[in-house]
């Protein structure tokens, strides 16, 4: 074993070839909420940038208790088998300090981590959905350049965080439990149709029947919707985690779908419509911190608000007055 990296270059030659400590590392320097830290967390990216976006990124929701861990345990395993690197990411903004709760519950995953091949990451702890997203696409890029192949990305479906694993991904996987329509199970609006396919889980023992008619009732509803991608249609199938079955299928279904959209060229065309969106958080989170910080917008924020508040000013008359105190310098 070398010395552990310290600079941007060694970080990436150290990850490049598959040293897992400087991986971590490099994760935890990206998620540093100290300046210096997250500089060289940046540095690092910028090294690994171009050795990126060669996995398959499939991003796994539904509500709690549906098996979401133990069908990315099993999931995992089947792929380790075919011979893929798996990591495994997650979004939870819900996440405490001392961890994500999302890979912190009691269905720790722990075979799959034990593993060579697989590399588990909880949620970056604290901060607002969008930050928690931006770490979380960061790591992505880093387990990326690890040569992991495949990428899952695990949500608890807490206020918008369905939408923004959906928009990180190439896959975007809902898990179903047997019996019940969205409400029911706790599915918020909207969700399904993010949906590239739907697994409904424990199709096992006294649920299997239930999970087949939640299955043919979703895949009717479905057939209602027009897809979101052009050329794929998104499919319901069944599965139990617990016992392993069903996955081997949920996977072929990943892969026609990649196949397909490769061909089409839509797959590409996600990952650039993706990295623009990305692009544009970012300028959109930078702007409105440089304006609340500018000296002029800071001074007199407060009583355009109370002006606009007690109508004696529009909303828009104020907007172009303080875009201008802003852009004046
Ligand atoms: N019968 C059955 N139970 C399952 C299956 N998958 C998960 N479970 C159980 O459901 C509970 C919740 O699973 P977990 O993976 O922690 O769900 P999560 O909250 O969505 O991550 C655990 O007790 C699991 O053992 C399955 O396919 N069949
Ligand atoms: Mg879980």
């Amino acid at each position: 074993l070398g010395a552990a990296p310290e600079s941007a270059e060694e970080f990436r030659d150290a990850i490049r070839d598959g040293d897992r400590r400087a991986l971590a590392r490099a994760i935890t320097l990206v998620e540093s909420t100290r300046g210096d830290q997250a500089a060289l967390g940046r540095e690092i990216l910028e090294q690994v940038v171009g050795e990126t976006g060669s996995a398959v990124r499939v991003g796994i929701t539904g509500p709690p208790g549906v098996g979401k861990s133990t069908f990315i345990e099993a999931l995992g395993l089947f792929l380790l088998g075919e011979g893929h690197r798996v990591a495994v990411l997650a979004v939870d903004p819900s996440s405490p300090v001392t961890g994500g709760s999302i890979l912190g519950d009691k269905t720790r995953m722990e075979r799959l981590a034990r593993c060579e091949n697989a590399f588990i990451r909880p949620s970056p702890s604290g901060g607002s959905l969008g930050g928690v997203a931006h770490r979380t696409r960061e790591a992505m890029m880093l387990v990326e350049a690890a040569g992991f192949d495949v990428v899952i990305v695990e949500t608890v479906g807490i206020g918008q965080s369905e939408v923004t694993v959906a928009s990180m991904v190439d896959f975007f996987l809902v898990l179903l439990l047997p019996g019940g329509g969205d409400e029911l199970q706790g599915i918020k609006k909207g969700v399904i149709e993010l949906a590239d396919g739907l697994v409904v889980n424990k199709a096992d023992g006294d649920s299997k029947a239930a999970a087949e008619r939640t299955q043919q009732d979703y895949q009717g509803a479905l057939d209602l919707i027009r897809p979101s991608t052009p050329g794929w249609t998104p499919r319901v199938l069944a599965a139990s985690a617990l016992r392993g079955e069903g996955i081997d299928g949920v996977w072929s279904m990943v892969t026609e779908h990649r196949t397909q959209l490769e061909a089409s060229g839509e797959l590409a065309a996600r990952r650039r419509d993706q990295a623009r969106a990305w692009l544009w958080s970012l300028l959109q989170d930078g702007l409105q911190e440089a304006f609340q910080s500018h000296p002029g917008v800071a001074a007199r924020l407060p009583d355009f608000e109370r002006q606009v508040e007690e109508l004696q000013m529009t909303p828009y008359a104020a907007a172009q007055d303080l875009l201008q105190l802003f852009t004046r310098g």
